[in-house]
């Protein structure tokens, strides 16, 4: 290889989040030469970018974490249920200090091509001011981690501050005396309301799309807790192993109407208790997919909406119509609804009254305009092929990434594609659903073994066969039609970005079938991932 780039690795690792770190910690294990480069100036990807006020898992924090090491597992300490951002942050650190990965690392360097050279069968990748070759390109970008703007006349010109959620400042934002509008109301808008609003001067949030937003019932883990989490580690991974999504919820046997009105009601509080996604999981079975059992759900959470706001009118304005209980991704809140009997919170409906324009003081609608010190733009992500699209990775012949997956993602099991070499994206599109770190393990585990297949047997070249592509492709897409709770409105399906191909970019067949199909290719020794190099 040559020698005229800042590093020369086996393998080259983009994304300093939980998925990218895992991966660099197999590569460095099974001792390759190894690279990492990351744009942000810090460990922890999400939970590097996303620190505004209130950001928190909605796993539980124990199921988020890496099972790789029992000893970290045992180690840390994690003091709630579902840990917030700071605390992930330092989980993070913890871990690549732990593991000596940080000198392995090249912090502030946003990647703006990756070129595979056919001849030396090496990628190309530059940065800023950074430059390498490497054998294998691993892009660990993330799903969520390129914030989206929409294109509102004037965003620009506001004179005061205006933060993205997924893009917040370092320097903790002065709330105090503020007055604050809060542009959206997915996971992250409904997470940043209720903590804000008890010391700024006024919140306005203005909403487009009202979410079924249920409690996190979060907490504090007791230290009798702690123990048993610490003797369980075995237990807890293997259940979150065997869990379609990655969880530690159990799930219900029962459908809906097996139960009468009463035990109905009486199961649902149950649910209702529950952390997290248990809501989903632990709800009964046919919740998501039969229509009539999720209205009798949606119904119930409506009744919950309307006990907690104290107006009638902004009850019914904060409960969907467009969509039952978790259609779109369910946020998981603490007293979010309860913010708006507060004085100072007040929710502009923007079907009735859209956002014209942002002006240098505020923020104008068809019914006049706010004045504001400080504008929370909590407007979602470019999901799924956001940032992969925007790495500048042209494979074989000079093939654009970008333009390969101009109709959506063709993947297969969600982290490799034909015409990309020794190119691999765990944690990207097509890969599973729900509890994100476990599956994108799964994934770094799948490529370290190939990668290790590879080098055992002397191929230079991995590459996925097309067929396989279109099977695993297809597989998901139709599976999107008969198995997935979310409708078109989603952001899983890329219609929040103006332009977007509308193709569904999780994997609604879980971890299951990722895992079996992963095992039916190890057990083929790769059969056709190495192109030409079979009878060498
Ligand atoms: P989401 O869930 O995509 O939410 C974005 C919000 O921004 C949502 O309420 C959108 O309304 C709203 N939005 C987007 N564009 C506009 C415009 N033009 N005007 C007004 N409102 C707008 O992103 P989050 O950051 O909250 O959560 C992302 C994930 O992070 C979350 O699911 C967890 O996995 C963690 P819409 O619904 O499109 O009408």
């Amino acid at each position: 290889m040559g020698s005229d780039q800042d590093a020369d690795v086996d393998i080259l690792i983009v994304g300093a989040g939980v998925t990218g770190i895992y991966q660099l910690y197999r590569a460095r294990e099974a001792g390759y030469s190894v690279q990492m480069v990351e744009q942000g100036t810090g460990v922890g990807g999400t939970w590097y970018w996303n620190r505004y006020p209130g950001s928190r898992y909605d796993s539980e924090s124990y199921t988020y974490g890496y099972f790789f090491s029992q000893e970290l597992f045992q180690e840390w300490e994690w003091t709630e249920h579902f840990a917030g951002q700071a605390e992930n942050e330092r989980y993070f650190n913890h871990v690549v200090d732990k593991f000596d990965l940080r000198r392995h690392i090249r912090f502030g360097a946003l990647v703006t091509s990756a070129v595979w050279d056919q001849g030396s069968a090496t990628w190309l990748v530059t940065a800023d001011g950074f430059s390498a070759r490497a054998r294998y390109l691993v892009a660990a970008t993330g799903v969520l981690s390129v914030p989206f703007y929409p294109d509102i006349p004037g965003r620009d010109s506001f004179r005061g501050e205006a933060y993205h959620t997924g893009l917040w400042p370092k320097t903790p934002v002065d709330f105090a005396g503020k007055r604050v509008a809060v542009i959206g109301t997915g996971s992250s808008g409904v997470q940043v309301i209720p903590v804000i609003a008890p010391e700024v001067a006024s919140v306005t949030v203005y909403q487009r799309t009202p979410n079924w937003a249920t409690p996190l019932n979060n907490r504090p883990i007791t230290p009798e807790e702690q123990a048993e989490l610490k003797a369980g580690f075995a237990a807890i991974r293997d259940t979150c192993a065997k869990s379609p999504s990655g969880f530690l919820h159990d799930h219900s046997d029962k459908n809906t109407f097996d139960d009468s009105p009463e035990e109905r009601q009486a199961f649902y509080e149950r649910v209702w208790q529950l952390g997290g996604f248990g809501k989903i999981i632990s709800n009964y079975q046919d919740m998501t997919l039969n229509p009539a059992a999720n209205a009798e759900w949606s119904k119930f959470v409506a009744g919950k909406i309307r006990a907690a706001v104290n107006d009638p009118a902004t009850a019914e304005k904060l409960i969907p119509t467009d969509h039952g209980y978790a259609g779109k991704r369910p946020p998981y809140v603490t007293d979010y609804y309860e913010a708006f009997n507060r004085p100072n919170v007040s929710l502009v409906d923007l079907n009735e009254t859209p956002i014209t324009a942002v002006t240098e003081t505020g923020i104008e609608t068809a019914a006049g305009l706010r004045e504001f010190d400080i504008i929370v733009w909590a407007t979602g992500f470019d999901f799924g092929t956001g940032a992969l699209n925007r790495l500048g990775v042209s494979g074989r012949d000079g093939l654009p990434l970008k333009e390969y997956w101009a109709d959506g993602p063709l993947t297969y099991l969600g982290l490799m594609c034909h015409h990309f070499p020794n190119f691999f994206f765990p944690g990207g599109p097509h890969g599973a659903a729900g509890n994100n770190p476990r599956y994108s393990g799964d994934q770094s585990d799948f490529i370290a073994g190939l990668i290790d297949f590879a080098r055992e047997h002397g191929h230079r070249v991995i590459e996925v066969p097309k067929g396989l592509e279109d099977e695993w492709t297809t597989m998901v897409n139709e599976a999107a039609v008969t198995m997935s709770p979310f409708n078109e409105k989603s952001y899983f399906y890329g219609t929040n970005i103006p332009g977007k191909a509308r193709r569904f970019l999780l994997n609604s067949l879980g971890r299951p079938k990722l895992l079996e199909l992963m095992e039916v290719t190890v057990k083929s020794d790769y059969a056709g991932f190495f192109p030409g190099q079979e009878e060498e």
